[in-house]
């Protein structure tokens, strides 16, 4: 057992903080959409809460990986968590796999989850749709291991981006159906979206979300990338004819453009509609091309020192595991007594 003080005690706290759980996936190179969407936000939340940030390599063999690109990704995202600012002696850092309850309760809750409820996520209609030559047992369960994440560790708040609503409202639809058939056991988890930035679109697409297993690098940009990258994707994002900043229904790709805008720079959409009256779109992508690469550089100097560090970063999910397998361990024991399962002393 290794320390992480301010996590481990939190629950006997007389005024305990609330507790936040959150994850990506190490299918690729984290994007500017993972950022936006949730990373950013996850580092404003470590003061006031104690927070759980996972590596959720188990949810991303519901999609076929290479194995030694897996585990690349898996070292360089909890790389990137760092660098985008999140504190491993404030929160807890860690890989999923390192957690093994995870699976068991996910177990558990597969056996409470209805075969219906699961066939309604559009995650998994899109997704097997992407890859119809996998449709796998776990991509259709995949909500139920990602409600498992949640549960055990009693978890109050979810930061999330807006396209994972319905997972975590399935999360709440499992505590809620297993507290009342087994007695009080979870929490009833709440998402957290931030106001923009909680869906950032593709670069090539702007009818689709930007994501980081999107087999053409021009529809994202991967925070990491160089400058030089950056500035030229968003110089080529797909936008209209019209040659006017403005936000408007139809208009996906300028909507896109000013919601990173926004993001990077704290201006509403009028602000932006002002600042640009008048200017042409080449003028409106180049400033949208330099505030992303500038709010991103600090994140890639620091990403680029810390993933040569692999005796520290080894160190972080070493200890993460170790905390987040103490109070995983608490709920599963409870899980365990309540379904009724044998224990021996
Ligand atoms: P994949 O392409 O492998 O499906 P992804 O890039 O869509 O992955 P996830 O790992 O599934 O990303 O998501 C991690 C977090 O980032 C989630 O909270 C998700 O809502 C958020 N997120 C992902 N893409 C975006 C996006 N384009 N805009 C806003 N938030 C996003
Ligand atoms: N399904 C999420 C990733 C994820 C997650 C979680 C997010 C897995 N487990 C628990 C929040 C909490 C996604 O973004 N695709």
């Amino acid at each position: 057992m290794t320390e992480n003080a301010n996590i481990i005690n939190a629950p006997e706290k007389a005024e305990a903080k609330k507790r936040i759980f959150s994850g990506v996936q190490p299918s690729g190179i984290l994007t500017l959409g993972n950022y936006l969407g949730a990373i950013k936000n996850w580092v404003t939340l470590q003061d006031d809460y104690e927070c759980l940030y996972c590596v959720v390599d188990l949810h991303a063999i519901t999609v076929r990986q290479v194995p030694a690109d897996l585990r690349r990704h898996t070292q360089e995202a909890l790389a990137l968590y760092i660098a985008c600012g999140i504190d491993p002696e404030q929160s807890c850092v860690f890989v999923q796999s390192h957690v093994p309850a995870h699976a068991e309760l996910s177990w558990v809750l597969n056996c409470n989850t209805m075969f219906g409820e699961l066939s309604r996520m559009t995650q998994f209609k899109d997704k097997s749709q992407k890859h119809s030559d996998n449709v796998n047992a776990g991509l259709f369960t995949y909500p139920v291991l990602m409600a498992s994440d949640i549960l055990l560790y009693q978890t109050d708040l979810v930061p999330v981006g807006i396209d994972q609503k319905q997972h975590v409202e399935l999360t709440r639809d499992v505590a809620q159906r297993f507290n009342g058939v087994y007695g009080d056991t979870f929490k009833i988890p709440e998402p957290y979206f931030v106001k923009t930035g909680m869906k950032i679109n593709s670069l090539t697409d702007p009818t689709k979300k930007m994501s980081k297993s999107d087999p053409n690098p021009k529809s994202y940009v991967a925070i990491i990338e160089t400058r030089d990258e950056t500035i030229k994707k968003i110089k080529s994002a797909v936008t209209d004819s019209e040659a006017c900043v403005k936000y408007a229904e139809g208009k996906d790709g300028i909507n896109n453009l000013m919601s990173i805008y926004s993001s990077f720079t704290g201006k509403s959409f009028d602000e932006i509609e002002k600042e640009f009256e008048g200017k042409g779109y080449g003028d409106f992508k180049m400033a949208v091309g330099e505030v992303c690469a500038d709010g991103l550089g600090p994140i890639r100097e620091e990403y680029a020192r810390l993933v040569k560090d692999k005796a520290y970063l080894e160190d972080v999910m070493k200890k993460g595991s170790d905390t987040a397998s103490y109070l995983a361990r608490k709920t599963l024991s409870k899980v365990y007594r309540k379904v009724g399962f044998y224990s021996v002393k």
